[in-house]
C-alpha cells in the first residue's frame, strides 16, 4: 500500500479501467489564499533550506549530497554522478523559481541532507498545454531513509508551486507509484565495450571473445550524412520550428519555445551536445539529434571512477532517416570519448534500436503526472517528453 500516494491527487490503482473518470485535472485550482502560507513541518531536528545554484558553493554542497545519496541501479553498482554545471542548466532554465530548489539541513550542524527540485514547464497533453512543475532530484541522506521525509518534501514542493498558481507536475521514477502514464525501457549501446565489460556494466555474450565484441561494436571516424554539423545559436529559430512540428505529433510532449530551446538544446560543453543536418544544397536545417552527458561513478572498482554515459535527449529526422542520424550521433559521441550511449524507447527511438545495436538494460523509467487523470497509459512510442 501508499499511505501516502493514497492521500494525493494521482491515478489510483483502483481507479485503472474506469471509464467514467475523465480526462484532465483531478482536483480543481484552490484560491492563493487558501494555499498554506508557511512550509510544513520537518522533524526538529532538521531545517528548511532554499538552495542558491548559482552559488558555487551550494552548488558544490548539492553536487556532493547527490554524489553520495542519488540514483543507484538494482545491484548498487553504478550511481548517477550529476556534474556541478549539469545541475546548473537543469535547474536554471529560462523562468525558474529559486525558491523550487529545496533543501532540508541538519541542525545544528547545516550539512545538507536531503534535496528536491522544481522547474517550470509547459507541457502539451493532447490538445492542451498545461503549466507544470518537473519535479527532478528527490534525494534523501542514505542515513535518514525509511523515515517519512520524503513525503513531507513532496508536499513542501507542491505548496510553493502552488504558490505560483500552478497545479501539476510530471516527474518519472525507477519505482512503481501510482499510477505511471506509461513505463519506458532503457536501452544501452556500446561505444567502448572492453570497459564496459571490465567493469561488470556489461557481460562478453556467448560465443564471444574479447576482440570479437570490440568489432561488433566498432564506428566509424566520422558522422556519414554530409551537411552534420553542431548546432550554433544562430539555428535556435529552425530547430524551433522543426521540433514543435515533430513534437505535435505526440501525446504528451513539451511545448518548447524559442528560449527554451536555446537552453535546453544549444550545445553547453559537457551538458548537452546537439547537431543538425543542414543541406549543402539549399541550406535548410532538416534533421536534429542531442544528448546530454551524464556520468555514474562506478562503486567499488579499482581500475575505473566512472562510466561516461551519453543519454539520448530530442531527435528530428525529416530528410536523413533516424537510423542514419542515431547513427551519427553515435559516432561523435564515441569521438567524444563517452562508454556508452543509452537511450529510452519513447518518440520514434524503437526504429533504430535494435538495429544500430542497442540491447535492453535492467532498468526501466516510469513517467507520472501529478493532478492530470489520463483515461489510459500510453505507449512509450506516444511520449515525446524526455525528463534528465
Ligand atoms: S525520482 C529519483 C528519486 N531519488 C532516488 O531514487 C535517490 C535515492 N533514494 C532516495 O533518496 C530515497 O529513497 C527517496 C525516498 C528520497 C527517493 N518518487 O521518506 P520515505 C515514496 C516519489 O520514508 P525514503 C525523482 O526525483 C514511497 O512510495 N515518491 O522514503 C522524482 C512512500 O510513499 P507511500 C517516492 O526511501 C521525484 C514514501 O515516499 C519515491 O527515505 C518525484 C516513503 O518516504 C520517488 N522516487 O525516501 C516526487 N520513492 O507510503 C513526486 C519513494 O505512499 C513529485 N517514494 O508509498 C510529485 C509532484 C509534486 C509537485 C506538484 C505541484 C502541483
Ligand atoms: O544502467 C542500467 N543498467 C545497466 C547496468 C546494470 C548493472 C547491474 N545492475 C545495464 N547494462 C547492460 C548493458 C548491455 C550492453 C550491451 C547490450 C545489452 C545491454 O543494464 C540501468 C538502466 O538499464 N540503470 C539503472 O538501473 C539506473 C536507475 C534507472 C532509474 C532512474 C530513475 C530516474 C530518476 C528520475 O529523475
Amino acid at each position: 500500500t501508499h499511505k501516502f500516494w493514497e492521500s494525493q491527487p494521482v491515478g489510483q490503482f483502483k481507479d485503472i479501467g474506469d471509464s467514467s473518470l475523465p480526462e484532465g485535472p483531478i482536483e480543481p485550482p484552490t484560491p492563493l489564499s487558501e494555499v498554506k502560507q508557511e512550509p510544513y513541518n520537518l522533524p526538529t531536528q532538521y531545517e528548511w533550506t532554499t538552495c542558491d545554484m548559482e552559488s558555487e558553493e551550494t552548488c558544490n554542497e548539492v553536487y556532493n549530497l547527490l554524489k553520495d545519496n542519488y540514483v543507484e541501479d538494482d545491484e548498487n553498482m553504478f550511481r548517477f554522478n550529476y556534474s556541478q554545471e549539469f545541475l546548473r542548466w537543469a535547474l536554471c532554465p529560462p523562468g525558474y523559481y529559486p525558491s523550487w530548489h529545496i533543501g532540508v539541513r541538519a541542525k545544528p550542524s547545516q550539512k545538507l541532507v536531503a534535496f528536491i527540485t522544481g522547474v517550470p514547464a509547459r507541457i502539451r497533453v493532447r490538445d492542451e498545454v498545461v503549466k507544470m512543475v518537473e519535479i527532478n532530484f528527490l534525494c534523501v541522506h542514505k542515513k535518514l531513509r525509511s523515515k517519512r521525509l520524503a513525503p513531507v518534501m513532496i508536499k513542501e514542493v507542491t505548496r510553493r508551486v502552488h504558490l505560483e498558481n500552478i497545479w501539476q507536475a510530471a516527474y518519472t521514477a525507477g519505482v512503481v507509484l501510482p499510477t505511471p502514464i506509461t513505463t519506458c525501457q532503457y536501452w544501452h549501446r556500446s561505444l567502448n565495450p572492453k570497459k564496459l565489460i571490465d567493469v561488470g556494466f556489461s557481460r562478453l555474450g556467448a560465443r564471444m571473445t574479447m576482440s570479437r565484441t570490440i568489432k561488433l561494436y566498432k564506428l566509424p571516424d566520422s558522422p556519414a550524412t554530409p551537411g552534420f554539423r553542431k548546432m550554433e545559436l544562430r539555428d535556435v529559430p529552425a530547430v524551433t520550428r522543426l521540433l514543435r512540428n515533430y513534437l505535435s505529433q505526440f501525446v504528451v510532449a513539451p511545448d518548447f519555445d524559442e528560449n527554451d530551446v536555446e537552453h535546453w538544446l544549444l550545445p553547453t560543453e559537457n551538458v548537452v551536445d546537439s547537431y543538425l543536418v543542414e543541406s549543402p544544397e539549399t541550406h535548410e536545417i532538416t534533421d536534429f539529434c542531442s544528448f546530454y552527458t551524464l556520468p555514474s561513478s562506478i562503486l567499488g572498482n579499482q581500475n575505473y571512477l566512472t562510466l561516461k554515459a551519453a543519454y539520448s535527449y530530442y531527435n528530428v529526422s525529416v530528410k536523413t532517416p533516424l537510423l542514419q542520424l542515431m547513427n551519427d550521433a553515435l559516432i561523435v559521441a564515441k569521438q567524444k570519448d563517452f562508454d556508452v550511449f543509452n537511450a529510452l524507447d519513447v518518440m520514434h527511438n524503437e526504429s533504430f534500436l535494435k538495429e544500430l545495436k542497442f540491447g535492453p538494460g535492467d532498468g526501466q523509467l516510469h513517467y507520472y503526472l501529478y493532478n492530470y487523470r489520463l483515461q489510459h497509459a500510453l505507449r512509450p512510442s506516444e511520449l515525446g517528453l524526455v525528463l534528465l
